[in-house]
């Protein structure tokens, strides 16, 4: 006689199911391993392997298009603001730097550079931007800011043809830190050229005397300290995207 299990479970059939699952599980691990040696194998495309790459430009593509750059990110009081900004990156911001002798360089399409003062951008209406600043490296911060928006700035000094353009390219005066953004990104209301960080003027590791600030982007696009704005259909060059980030890096 055999007992209820025994005739709903035989011992053959658990040995035959152990075997197939023991099968299967080694050609899923081979699998895992192949895929490994075959995309270690793969070029390395702007700092990261090609598939990978391919995975982050279809990204880009679906964030850039579809979502779109019309949505904001969400503002909060100054009471929610954090007094003790954090401080990070100080590529491009070097030892000494003379803000006194600085001018912000705009390159215009015929070529034409347009120097222009700190005094110059504080002529325009300021925005006050108070935000969630998210870091890639996982911190993030309620932080608080002034500055004038990218596109009254555009209005007011004559490039909108410039920025019709796909991209902005954002280099420091030294060179050594440069992001490309999205034109919609740019001409977002929230974006703005930042000269004031908490009712204070911009300190130095903060990028004095002018940032970027652009909420519906990662931290990594918030260039500190401006040297020269130009315009482009072309991507510009990016810090980080030949790191091996997205270069789109949106929110
Ligand atoms: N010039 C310059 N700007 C920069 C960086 C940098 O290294 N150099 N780092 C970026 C990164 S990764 C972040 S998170 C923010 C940090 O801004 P904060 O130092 O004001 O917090 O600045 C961005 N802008
Ligand atoms: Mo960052």
């Amino acid at each position: 006689m055999k007992t209820l299990e025994e005739k709903f479970i035989s011992t053959k059939s658990i040995r035959r199911s152990t075997w197939i699952s023991f099968i299967l599980f080694g050609i899923f691990i081979m699998g895992c391993i192949g895929s490994w040696i075959w995309l270690k194998s793969q070029p390395l495309v702007d700092g990261t392997l090609s598939p990978l790459r391919k995975m982050l430009s279809f990204n880009e593509f679906v964030f850039g298009n579809l979502q779109g750059s019309q949505k904001k990110a969400t503002v909060y009081t100054s009471k929610e603001a954090v007094t003790q900004v954090r401080v990070n990156g100080d590529a491009g911001l070097g030892d000494n730097f003379d803000t006194s002798t600085w001018k912000l360089q705009i390159i215009k399409s015929n070529l034409d550079t347009l120097y222009l003062g700190i005094d110059e951008i504080r002529l325009l209406p300021p925005t006050e931007i108070i935000f969630d600043f998210k870091c890639i490296e996982g911190w993030n911060q309620v932080t608080r800011w002034r500055g004038v928006r990218f596109s009254d700035f555009i209005q007011k000094y004559g490039l909108l043809k410039e920025s019709e353009l796909y991209y902005t390219g954002l280099v420091t005066p030294d060179k050594e830190y440069y992001v490309g953004i999205d034109r919609k990104s740019m001409l977002n209301p929230q974006t703005i050229l930042c000269y004031e960080m908490n009712g204070a003027p911009l300190p130095m590791n903060q990028g004095a005397p002018l940032r970027l600030i652009i909420p519906v982007k990662y931290g990594i696009k918030h260039l500190k300290r401006i040297g020269t704005i130009f315009f482009s259909n072309e991507k510009p060059k990016d810090y980080w995207f030949e790191r091996g980030y997205d270069y789109y890096s949106g929110l």
